[in-house]
Formats: C-alpha cells, structure tokens, sequence
C-alpha cells in the first residue's frame, strides 16, 4: 500500500484484504490488472506476485509518458488466492461469490478458522461480504502470470495466450481405523488407515484412465497420521486431495470415482472415511475480445506465442463471471512452481509486461 501511494495511486483494502490502487479518471469503469499476494508455504517469488507488480509498472510507464487514459486502471492484490481455506478468498469477494455461510465455517487443513485468521490480522470477516465490484464498475480484468508448467519452454515460445482455466475441487478426507500397539496387533486384525489411504494413492491412475482426461490431475498434498507415533499403528490418517479438469462434468466423474474408491477401500480395511469438500471452483473460458487483443500485441511485437489452457486455478476464472477476462503467461524455467526454485527469466518477464502495457493502451481504444 506505501509503494501504491508512493507512486500517486488511490490507495485502499477492502474487507477481504483485497489492496487495490488506482490511476486515471475519477469517473469511469476501470481496467484490473492483478493477480494475488499470498504464497504457498517453501513457494516461489514470481507465482502471484508477478501480475501484481506488472501492473504497477504499466501504470509508472503511463505516468512518465503521460500515456492518455479513457479508462482508470486498478491494480489489486488480490488475498488468499492458494486455497489454505479452500476457495480464493480476495477473487470471490471482489466478484460477489462469497457466502456468509462459506465465511462462517472456512477452515484450514490444520483447523484454524478464516475468520479467525481474519481476526488475527485485524479484519472482520463480514466486511469481506461488501468488496464486492458491480460489473459496470469495470471494464475487463487483464491478469499476467507465470506458466508454472512446462509447455512454454519446451515449445520455446515467449508467450501463452490463454484459452481456459481448469475447474479444481478440494477435500479434506479422514480415514478412520483403529489405534493399536505395532507390536502385538497380528497384521490381519488391524484397522490401519495409513495403509487405506495408501490403496487409494495407487487407485489415483485408474481413475483418471478410466473417467479424466490428459488435463485431468488428483493429487494428495498433505498427510497426517494420528497418532503418528511410530509404536502405534495409525488409528486416522487425514489427508488433502485437490482435483482438476477443463471440464466440469469431468471434475464430477472423476469426484464420483474417488468417492466409490474411498467407500470400497474403507470397507476393504475395516475403516470409515468422511470428506469435506472445502471448495470446487468451476472451469471458466477467457473473453475472446481480449484474447485477441492480446494475440495481436503479442504478434506486433514480434514475440513467440501460443494459445493453451491453465493447468492451474487462478484469481482471473472469477473475474470471467463480471466482466471480459483474459491471462497471459511467460514461461517458467523447468515448468518448476509452487517451489523454492520457482523461476522465470529476466527478459521473458519484460516481454510478458511488455504485451500486458501495449494491451492495455489498445483496449484503452477499443473497450
Ligand atoms: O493451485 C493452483 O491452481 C493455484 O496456484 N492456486
Ligand atoms: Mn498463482
Ligand atoms: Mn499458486
């Protein structure tokens, strides 16, 4: 926010702990150009953050030229995008798809309430349910990100011009067994939710062959055994499970598949199982008027590119329900995110922040 007034923007959070800055005329719908804050935990430096300081840096070329604006452009850090309470907390508020319901009961994996974490950083959880934007407040939502996968740079081009965002579910599941002594429990008698939940790693194969696609991802992220001595067969083992497709009826077979597997390996191990879905964020498509926009900057400044989907979620799959949204990508080194060595290279950085500016100024024209 100091960097933001520094730089002559009108400054302000909202109640989701949105930061917003703005520049231009007082009076018209703005152009957003954001993308989120927050990381994840061991993440990298450019997921997020990336599309934050880009668009500050279009808005300090605008100012040094003096650039004319027909539209303000808002820059927002959006909050909360990587899910540590499910869904994209900053996006949905923006975009009218919280519920006070959804406020209420969010939690971390760990327990830990949203609105408590809210709390703790001095926001009232209620608030959030005002940051709401009506979409003739706003122009389009332009947002440039890494990659974060491989694609880009085994097709050597400079820039992906995106089509669609995947859809992506997550659930919290425990499997519940039997706490026993690891020495005198014979193996056949035991109720051993580690070992469930092992079987259903192995099911996660099938069931993509046999109900996904080749975008379709399940993946288990985080485990814990309870007890989690290591004397003690485990009694529960608790366990995330985020799945993805580009099409939502896929993301529903492929749900209905991991449910039928959970109830079939619980029986198998004498275990109970009970999930919670925390979010499941449908698969949007991008504005194809700023798909184009940015497909012929990117083609008048002689830059290599594609168009592809996103693997990943992202704030901009809310925004496509208020107003013409679009992403661009640069490629991330090694396709490596979500990770220390998350990285992208000094002159594609340029190149993307360089399309996202020209972009910027033709649709200050054609909006
Ligand atoms: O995990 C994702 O899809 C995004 O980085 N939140
Ligand atoms: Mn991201
Ligand atoms: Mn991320």
């Amino acid at each position: 926010m100091d960097y933001f007034k520094r730089c002559g923007l009108q400054t302000h959070m909202d109640g989701a702990g949105n930061v917003c800055g703005r520049y231009g005329p007082a009076d018209k719908p703005a152009i957003l150009i954001g993308s989120h804050l927050d990381s994840v935990p061991a993440g990298g430096m450019f997921d997020g953050t990336l599309g934050v300081v880009a668009g500050l840096e279009c808005v300090r070329i605008i100012q040094e030229q003096d650039i004319p604006l027909t539209y303000p452009i808002e820059i927002i850090a959006t909050s909360e995008e990587e899910g540590r309470f499910g869904g994209m907390l900053g996006a949905q508020a923006l975009t009218g798809s919280l519920t006070l319901d959804w406020l209420e009961n969010a939690k971390d994996p760990s327990g830990m309430s949203l609105k408590q974490a809210m709390a703790d950083q001095g926001l009232d959880y209620h608030q959030a349910l005002h940051a709401k934007r009506s979409p003739d407040s706003v122009k389009a939502f332009l947002e440039l990100h890494i990659e974060q996968g491989p694609v880009l740079e085994a097709s050597k081009n400079t820039i992906g011009v995106v089509e669609g965002i995947s859809g992506v579910f997550k659930w919290l599941i425990k499997f519940l067994g039997k706490a026993d002594h690891a020495g005198t429990a014979p193996m056949d008698l035991r109720s051993d939710a580690f070992m469930g939940l092992a079987d259903f790693a192995h099911e996660i194969k099938r069931i993509i062959d046999e109900n996904g696609t080749d975008k379709s991802r399940l993946t288990i992220g985080r485990v814990e055994l309870k007890p989690g001595y290591a004397h003690t067969v485990p009694g529960e083992a608790d366990f995330t499970l985020v799945g993805r497709d580009m099409s939502e009826d896929v993301m529903r077979d492929l749900a209905d598949s991991c449910r039928k597997a959970l109830s079939a390996i619980a029986r198998r191990h004498r275990l109970m199982f009970e999930y919670e879905q925390m979010s499941w964020l449908e698969p949007k498509a991008c504005s194809q008027q700023i798909m184009d926009v940015f497909e012929g900057t990117t083609q008048d400044l002689g830059y290599s590119y594609q168009l592809m989907p996103s693997g990943a979620g992202h704030d901009a799959q809310f925004f496509t329900d208020i107003t013409p949204t679009g992403m661009i990508f640069i490629p991330s080194v090694g396709g490596v995110s979500h990770a220390p060595d998350e990285w992208s290279h000094w002159e594609d950085v340029e190149k993307g922040c360089n399309v996202l500016l020209n972009s910027l100024i033709r649709l200050q024209k054609t909006l």
